[in-house]
């Protein structure tokens, strides 16, 4: 294997804001970049098109996902370690990254990322189609987008477009609102576990399980503004915890 300065971090560009500056956008990966950049870990970023994923990653000798963990065979984020290991998926790079640069630390041992994932999750499913409709027009290059559209209407039996008009809109807001539904669950996890005043899941200290949750914050922002403004809307919680979280965005390339 050989050795390399900086970390690589292969991701998924983003045109959003502008063809000249590519950046990040997707939920997965910016969890990664920003472990990567609370920790302050010198990286570069390999720009790596969704069509691209699999054959760089198999020529890079990464073994594909388990699976039902990822939305495929291989998958963004994957990062290059600087002593040449592969490493995909974003649970498994916190924890190489915790064990090679502990501090700051991000509290792994508190366990907070399975439940807040869970509940991130929970709520995604029942805000996420109109941001989605708009990845392949506002978000992807060309050479991703035809890729992304055939592959996700492939995978829900319709188009992008379809499937906003049957499960986006007021009636998605209204399911994610609804009392003890998706958004009071996200609230709760991020809440209830609090030691101290503060903005986090932990209250004054930023831990991994923040990162997932502000990983959604930050790719439907960057997707639909639309759709992040209502999402805001839902609990006061999650503008504070996306805004506490603003340094560690800030490098989005
Ligand atoms: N559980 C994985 C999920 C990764 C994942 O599914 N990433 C998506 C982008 S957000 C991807 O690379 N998809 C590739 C594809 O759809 O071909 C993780 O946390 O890293």
């Amino acid at each position: 294997m050989t050795k390399s300065a900086d970390i690589i971090l292969y991701d998924l560009p983003s045109r959003h804001r502008g063809e000249d500056h590519l950046s990040s956008f997707s939920f997965n990966p910016w969890r990664t970049r920003l472990v990567l950049n609370y920790k302050q870990i010198p990286y570069q970023t390999e720009w790596t098109e969704y069509p691209d994923l699999a054959p760089k990653l198999r020529s890079l000798g990464v073994p594909t996902n388990e699976p039902g963990t990822a939305f495929a065979d291989y998958s963004s984020p994957t990062v290059r370690l600087t002593d040449g290991t592969m490493v995909m998926n974003s649970i498994n790079i916190v924890s190489a990254l915790e064990r090679q640069c502990p501090e700051p630390t991000l509290h792994l041992d508190a366990e907070l990322h399975g439940p807040i994932t869970e509940a991130v999750e929970g709520l995604l499913w029942v805000i996420w189609w109109d941001a989605l409709a708009s990845i392949p027009r506002g978000v992807l290059t060309e050479k991703s987008a035809s890729y992304f559209a055939e592959g996700r209407a492939a995978y829900f039996g319709t188009s992008l477009d379809n499937l906003a008009a049957t499960r986006g809109g007021e009636k998605a807001w209204e399911a994610a609102a609804a009392p003890g539904g998706p958004a009071d669950k996200l609230k709760d996890v991020l809440t209830k576990h609090r030691r101290d005043e503060g903005p986090f899941a932990l209250g004054s200290q930023v831990s991994y399980g923040d990162f997932v949750a502000v990983g959604l914050f930050e790719c439907v922002e960057r997707c639909h503004m639309e759709s992040y403004e209502r999402l805001m809307g839902l609990n006061d919680t999650f503008k504070t915890l996306h805004e506490a979280c603003r340094p560690w965005l800030a490098r989005d390339d």
